[in-house]
């Protein structure tokens, strides 16, 4: 564990550009997030800092990718902690950004990904991934840095960057991380802090309804149809309701009917007011 002098906390582009110029030489990582951080961003940036020299760690609550603004409003903001956090994971520097540094005008230049973004997620909060591409290619403009590191956890985000930086030859190797999960196997989430005690005790059926789909699988079903309504059979209780579960192709993340390729079953469901999310990963050799 490294004394709390270690790590920097830069709110500016200009100083953290400054700051970055003279480590050119060495390899930077960058792991995007925006805050109240947990051990799923842990794992990011313990993986980042075993494998690149200086880590940078984007802290920022970007307005662009919330369709609810009332989502944004209540969004956890902890930045005292998160820099405790952050060094002890092995960061380097803290990059904070104001919402006026970060968009000082109204931007009229966007990044948008197409079939990628459309489903799952994208039909739901339209407009999200476009806030997400944009700002994460902002940081990549800022920070520069050699490699970015993306949790599983949000597979379509992480399938969007991928194909954004394929598409507009960004040199910036994408490196994805496993979902980090509670003993019970909730994914781990900065939302989860939201649900109540009664919301939380049903919030595992989320993953249980994957694992159980992941079984059924194991033993020979490949129609999406058939598994879909089972998962959703193990998700029919009251307190839960399910905005989308299906089965996509990991890279392209299209709906599929049969289970041929790599492909992952993906839930949004809302447990109360909070809106979790979860996939898993099928391999095509199942
Ligand atoms: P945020 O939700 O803070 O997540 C930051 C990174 O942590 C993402 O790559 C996300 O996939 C990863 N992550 C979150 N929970 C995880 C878990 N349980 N296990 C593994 N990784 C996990 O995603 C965003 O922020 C934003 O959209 C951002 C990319 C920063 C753009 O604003």
């Amino acid at each position: 564990m490294r004394s709390p002098v270690d790590i920097e906390l830069i709110h500016t582009i200009a100083q953290l550009r400054e700051r970055l110029h003279p480590s050119r030489s060495a390899p930077i990582a960058l792991v995007p997030t925006m805050g109240a951080l947990h051990t799923g961003h842990g794992t990011l940036i313990t993986k980042a800092a075993t494998e690149t020299a200086c880590v940078v760690v984007s802290i920022f609550v970007n307005p662009t990718q919330f369709n609810d603004p009332s989502d944004y409003q209540r969004y956890p903001r902890t930045l005292s902690t998160d820099s405790e956090f952050c060094q002890r994971h092995g960061a380097h520097i803290i990059f904070a950004p104001s919402a006026e540094e970060m968009y000082p005008e109204p931007p009229q230049t966007f990044v948008e990904v197409g079939a990628v973004s459309e489903h799952l997620c994208g039909k739901f909060r339209p407009g999200h991934f476009r806030g997400v591409a944009t700002v994460v290619l902002k940081l990549f403009q800022i920070v520069q840095p050699d490699r970015a590191y993306f949790g599983e956890k949000d597979a379509q985000q992480l399938a969007v960057i991928q194909r954004m930086v394929r598409d507009l030859n960004v040199p910036v190797e994408i490196v994805p991380a496993p979902t980090v999960r509670e003993s019970d196997g909730l994914a781990m989430s900065s939302r989860n802090q939201h649900l109540t005690p009664e919301q939380r005790s049903i919030a595992p059926l989320l993953y249980q309804a994957l694992q159980h789909a992941l079984s059924t699988i194991e033993k020979g079903e490949r129609s999406a149809a058939s598994l879909q309504q089972q998962a959703l059979a193990t998700l029919a209780v009251p307190g839960i309701r399910v905005e989308y579960l299906e089965i996509v192709d990991a890279a392209s993340m299209q709906p599929i009917e049969t289970i041929q390729t790599d492909a992952r079953i993906a839930i949004a469901a809302w447990v109360g007011s909070t809106r979790l999310i979860d996939n898993v990963f099928v391999p095509a050799c199942h």
